[in-house]
């Protein structure tokens, strides 16, 4: 992409409104836009960050063995009322009415839908275990939107729902989704720490959220400081082997790690020593619940079984907050220049810098790079704005692609570009074909 073709809308100054950095630097590199209170429009450079998560959470998704469909954002109320949520649900949920008079919703979540799904296509043991997803947008009227995307009213998640036939069965679902959003998380830079949490209006006994520790989170967070030695690495994990997922839950989750609802000072102290206990703050970016029979009970989500009962299917549902990883992503790593991309989810995989655009070797050699890069498969941005080179560095570090190639007439009479990590600030000189190769071989393992 050509900068000069680009819609970006970057900001000189700090919107006033904006208390956190994501929040800032969301609006000054013109990534999203406040339609309303908690509701955004997506600008080019943010939705291909929220493209790239949705991306990453579908690979990790088709590895569990987890299919992926899609519901509609707009519900009925009928089956709202069949699970008894309709009223518990409360002033949250963004209530409709159609011309005829039918109460209708914004769907805030979808467990009565799926379950309905379900309970329609499905009548024997023999079709599970099944596990469907989707990535929708959400809507909760939130009584404090705020932050930007981070809580908003509208919202976008990936939602997926297990259906099985024994506890066991989706106690494994539950597992397995834990093993899985570490992987997901961690390709996306992160490290989210799975704690034990309260499971609010979705039901159930058995929940975890992931949290992503940062000072600006809106949840307290206790946990042993060994845990955020613990690296989920590049493990080859068989996601139908039920002891291998649970061997991963218990080294994620056998240390004390709990957010404000369900933390318990006197057991704190018990199991952890003084010197690892730390009281902190996160951002959650994930939730996993088991809640049993929940809803298949009273929708009558039944199965026979091996031995010709009829037997309610055992459920669990389990979210990650796409648009909020957004600005959990911003807030785990910038700078005071801007945002720092890990490279797993940069909305482009290097920046380009003419700082002599019209020079025509200097003009030659970026289009030459671009080429190049191009044809490798990678997306670089080339800044071919006629504006001086301090303009241009403030630009790409407030973007926070990760790596930048800088031309210009005095390193080119040597043969060289300059390739700098957006992390680290360092620099290095290197001929053109080889700083394309270097880029390449980042992204080659990613
Ligand atoms: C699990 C999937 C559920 O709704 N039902 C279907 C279950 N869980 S949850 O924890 O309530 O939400 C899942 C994740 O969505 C993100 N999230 C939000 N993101 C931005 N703005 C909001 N207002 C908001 N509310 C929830 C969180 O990341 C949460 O973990």
């Amino acid at each position: 992409m050509r900068l000069t073709r680009y819609f970006l809308p970057v900001l000189k100054e700090t919107p006033s409104e904006a208390q956190i950095a994501s929040h800032r630097y969301m609006l000054r590199a013109g990534m999203i836009k406040q339609a309303s209170a908690g509701i955004y429009s997506w600008l080019p450079l943010g939705f291909k960050v929220l493209k790239r998560i949705e991306q990453i959470v579908h690979e990790e998704q088709a590895r569990a063995g987890h299919l992926a469909m899609l519901m509609p954002t707009i519900q009925s109320a009928d089956l709202w009322q069949e699970s008894g949520r309709y009223n518990a649900y409360g002033p949250e949920m963004l209530r409709i009415r159609d011309r005829h008079d039918r109460d209708m919703l914004f769907t805030p979540t979808a467990e009565e839908l799926i379950t309905d799904i379900f309970r329609g296509h499905v009548s024997s043991y023999k079709d599970l275990p099944l596990t469907m997803y989707q990535i929708q947008w959400k809507f909760r009227d939130e009584i404090r939107p705020r932050f930007g995307v981070m809580r908003g009213r509208e919202f976008y998640m990936k939602d997926g729902y297990n259906f099985d036939l024994t506890k066991e069965d989706a106690l494994h679902a539950y597992n397995r989704h834990l093993v899985s959003y570490l992987r997901t998380y961690e390709r996306m830079g992160l490290q989210a720490i799975p704690m034990r949490a309260e499971s609010g209006p979705i039901g159930g006994d058995d929940t975890h959220e992931f949290l992503v520790l940062a000072d600006t989170g809106e949840s307290g967070v206790f946990y042993d400081s060994e845990i955020t030695d613990l690296r989920f690495g590049d493990r080859d994990i068989d996601y139908t082997d039920m002891a291998q997922c649970q061997a991963v839950l218990e080294e994620f989750t056998s240390r004390y790690a709990r957010t404000d609802d369900t933390h318990d000072e006197a057991v704190f102290h018990e199991r952890v020593p003084e010197a690892r206990r730390r009281e902190a703050r996160g951002i959650e970016v994930g939730q996993i619940f088991y809640f049993g029979t929940k809803y298949s009970e009273p929708l009558g989500a039944t199965v026979q079984d091996r031995d010709g009962n009829q037997v309610p299917v055992h459920m669990g549902s389990h979210g990650i907050g796409v648009s909020r990883l957004v600005s959990a992503i911003i807030e785990a790593s910038h700078d005071d220049n801007g945002i720092i991309w890990p490279e797993g989810v940069t909305p482009f995989h290097c920046g380009i810098v003419n700082l002599k655009q019209g020079d025509d070797e200097a003009d030659a050699a970026c289009e030459a790079l671009y080429a190049s890069l191009t044809a490798l498969g990678l997306e670089p941005l080339y800044d071919d704005r006629k504006e001086r080179a301090g303009g241009k560095f403030a630009t790409m570090d407030l973007i926070g692609l990760p790596w930048r190639i800088t031309v210009g007439p005095r390193g080119l009479k040597n043969g060289v570009v300059e390739l700098t990590s957006r992390r680290s600030g360092e620099s290095e000189e290197l001929p053109p074909e080889q700083a394309v190769e270097r880029i390449a071989a980042i992204y080659a393992g990613l």
